[in-house]
């Protein structure tokens, strides 16, 4: 069937997304269909209760690029970006989330620093450059941020600008150790990658992206802020427990 090789997938981690995502899976699908790479386009359902597989059904009868990957229960977006890496076929997967906070277009930049630079992953940025955001967040999430970078920083030892951007874009081949080990499965699951990401070697460029902040977030500043912080310490400890395994060099 299917078994030519791919230069791009695109994953989007939907967890009841019927709203929000006929517009973003129009644009993906566009850009796809206007680039001159072969791309796939992966969503996965995180159990969602609402429409979502069912849109996501219809939409990949009509676009034969598109298909649907299925958590069985809500497993959070870390796992469901996981599962996405891991079904993927493309040289480059990139994953984005569903509201499209950044512009599909954007991936362009992420694919020059993966192709024309030679990094393993490229991770969009909304700290570098703050003139690139559209639609702030409200001010007490855009400080909480702060903070959260911060302790990033303080625990994990990684000096990114920006962790939490979702729109992120790996080697798929040289990366797959990265998603392989990753063990947080909610949304402190950006840390962890980029600590993997480090621990074993690569190369993650930074790069800044167009950004807006949608009405619809589904991310609670209080409960999953606790959360992401107690989910640094695990990685920490995950590391000093050997659940972390660097590669045997062959
Ligand atoms: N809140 C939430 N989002 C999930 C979950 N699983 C996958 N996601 C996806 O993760 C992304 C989170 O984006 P969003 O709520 O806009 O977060 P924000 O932009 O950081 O405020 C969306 O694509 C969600 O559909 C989950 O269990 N909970
Ligand atoms: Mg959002």
């Amino acid at each position: 069937m299917n078994s030519q090789p791919l230069d791009l997938s695109i994953i989007v981690p939907a967890y009841n997304e019927e709203n929000r995502l006929p517009k973003t899976l129009d644009a993906i699908v566009a850009y796809v269909r206007a680039s001159p790479c072969g791309a796939e386009i992966i969503v996965v359902d995180d159990g969602s209760s609402d429409a979502t597989a069912a849109l996501v059904r219809a939409y990949s009868q009509k676009n034969p690029e598109m298909r649907l990957v299925s958590n069985e229960t809500n497993r959070g977006k870390g796992f469901s970006v996981r599962h996405g890496m891991l079904e993927a076929r493309g040289e480059i997967a990139l994953f984005t989330d569903a509201d499209l906070s950044t512009p599909i277009e954007e991936a362009d930049k992420l694919l020059a620093a993966l192709r024309e630079k030679g990094y393993d992953a490229a991770i969009g940025s909304r700290a570098i450059d703050r003139t690139l955001i559209k639609v702030h967040q409200s001010a007490i999430r855009e400080q909480a941020g702060i903070l959260f970078n911060r302790m990033v920083r303080w625990i994990m030892g990684i000096g990114f600008s920006d962790t939490q951007c979702g729109f992120k874009a790996f080697r798929r081949e040289r990366c797959r150790i990265i998603f392989e080990q990753q063990r947080i499965e909610r949304f402190g699951f950006d840390p962890e990658i980029l600590f993997l990401a480090k621990r074993h070697g690569l190369r993650v460029a930074e790069v800044p992206v167009r950004w807006s902040h949608d009405a619809g977030t589904k991310v609670n500043v209080v409960a999953d802020g606790m959360r992401m912080l107690l989910e640094l310490l695990v990685i920490r400890w995950n590391a000093v427990a050997g659940r972390y395994p660097r590669a045997e060099k062959s």
